[in-house]
């Protein structure tokens, strides 16, 4: 493949004095380098406002959670964007940050965003100590534009820029990641979303009020360590959105009433039922592009499978903090150890803290549950989250992972999508503990009499007027001196 790239290095190496061999882009001439569009950066893994379009075709821009979209620059009628592949380091939530690769700084890489019909020219630099590649996953496209190293191109040796060009045929929702030693850079967070926004109205794509989007990654990092395990296959132990784990990951803040669209794409190497709590969304779309009106049905959970994309649409009408999560518990876990006994049951009292003085990661399961660990908040080694965190208005939450929360709100300012802060719930509308009469005397609540009558049925009616001080006789399986006759 002849690239402009290679053009321009033969030029420069032309013009070097002593240069042998491959030329670093970044070495080239001025010539070179001010053809290819600056590289933006970021540095935080903070969810950054929709980039409304300054030039080109109008639409309506997406969010990516904790992410950005790449701004491009318009030459000639062409949409130019600058990916940089790179070693990076992510925060995965707060106290947790991961040796990644990603792209401009990041893992996953920025959003690219473009509408049908636009001609689309992406210079990538490689910056990784190994080749690389970028294919554009689900889009129509020359076949040497694929991005399949040693199949449709060479490999993008270290120090290489090369640029591929298309055009942007059908909207809908895609994903960019390698083909070239994949499993490797995958492993290591090297993914990008893409969505392409239709040039006029579509009869199924809907004009929303907010548009999300994030993928799906995973990660095996062993507490204390940053750098993922390459070679794991299955047994990974962070779950994560866009590279990042609750309470890592920012909430979904919408208006009342809001037509909201999330796109979600899968590159783990695991199906992810996702859940939303309070509404019934439809699939509106998948990798191949919008699904007709005809065939969607109402549903609260879809699965999106490996290499899958799916954007789902709700009205947001319901107010409130509605949980959005994958529904496989363990993915819902941050960094868990998996080879754990189940000690329901058994009474470690003590134990715990002496194996502890001599297996400083020594982790006891709790007698009663798990429920317990997330509460103790028991010391944890450094760089990692506990498998069970994140505070809510009513407590510790017990999640970790694939998890975040939909904010619906009536004074929600459209195009706000700052977070609102926990749902303040009307009086009585919040599922509340009952008393139990039977444990009145032991009970520092207020007694019986000091509140009014409330009016009980049956069985519960006695139970309420026998006096407290009489004692309940149960009868045990096998107890003595019970027999019922
Ligand atoms: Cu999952």
């Amino acid at each position: 493949m002849i690239s402009r790239r290679n053009l321009f290095a033969q030029m420069a190496a032309g013009a070097a004095v002593g240069v042998a061999g491959a030329v670093n882009a970044a070495a080239v001439s001025r010539v070179a380098l001010a053809a290819i569009p600056d590289a933006m950066q970021r540095d935080t893994p903070d969810t950054a406002p929709p980039l409304s379009p300054p030039d080109g075709r109008p639409y309506q821009p997406v969010v990516t959670l904790n992410g950005w979209t790449l701004p491009w620059r318009l030459r000639d009628g062409v949409k130019e964007f600058h990916l940089v592949a790179e070693p990076v380091v992510r925060e995965l939530a707060p106290g947790c940050t991961a040796h990644l690769w990603g792209y401009n700084g990041q893992s996953p890489g920025p959003t690219i965003e473009v509408v049908e019909g636009d001609r689309v020219r992406l210079y990538v630099t490689n910056r990784l100590p190994e080749h690389t590649s970028v294919h554009w996953h689900g889009q129509r496209l020359p076949n040497g534009m694929d991005g399949v190293s040693g199949l449709t191109q060479p490999a993008i040796r270290p120090g290489e820029t090369f640029v591929y060009e298309f055009v942007a045929r059908r909207p809908g929702t895609f994903m960019y990641h390698p083909h070239a030693d994949e499993m490797t850079q995958m492993a290591m967070g090297m993914m990008g979303f893409w969505v392409t926004h239709p040039k006029a109205h579509h009869p199924a794509i809907a004009t929303v009020q907010r548009d999300f989007c994030f993928l799906l990654s995973s990660y095996d990092i062993d507490p204390g360590s940053y750098t993922p395990r390459i070679s794991t296959m299955t047994d990974f132990n962070l779950w994560t959105w866009n590279s990042r784990v609750f309470p890592g990951i920012d909430t979904l803040n919408v208006r009342q009433g809001d037509r909201v669209r999330i796109r979600v794409g899968n590159l783990t190497m695991t199906n992810h039922p996702i859940h939303l709590h309070g509404h019934e969304f439809q699939v509106t779309g998948t990798d191949g592009g919008p699904v007709p009106p005809a065939a969607r049905w109402p549903e609260v959970t879809t699965d999106v499978a490996v290499g899958q994309m799916r954007q789902i649409e709700f009205v947001a009408d319901e107010p409130g903090d509605w949980a959005l999560h994958c529904h496989k518990s363990h993915h819902t876990m941050n960094a868990m150890g998996h080879a754990v006994d189940t000690l329901i049951g058994v009474d470690h009292r003590g134990l715990a803290s002496r194996i502890n003085k001599i297996i400083p990661d020594y982790m006891a399961m709790g007698e009663r549950g798990m429920a317990d660990m997330a509460e103790m908040e028991m010391p944890i080694p450094e760089n990692t989250v506990p498998m069970m965190s994140g505070q809510g208005p009513h407590g510790s939450l017990e999640m970790g992972g694939m998890f975040s929360v939909v904010k619906v709100r009536a004074d929600q300012k459209p195009g706000d999508y700052s977070d609102p802060g926990w749902y303040r719930a009307p009086a009585g509308s919040v599922a509340r503990r009952v008393e139990t009469p039977g444990e009145a005397p032991s009970s520092p609540m207020p007694t019986a009499h000091q509140h009014p009558p409330r009016p009980t049925a049956g069985a519960s009616e006695a139970a309420s007027t026998r006096p407290a001080s009489e004692p309940l006789r149960v009868r045990k399986p096998d107890g003595h001196g019970h027999h019922g006759h």
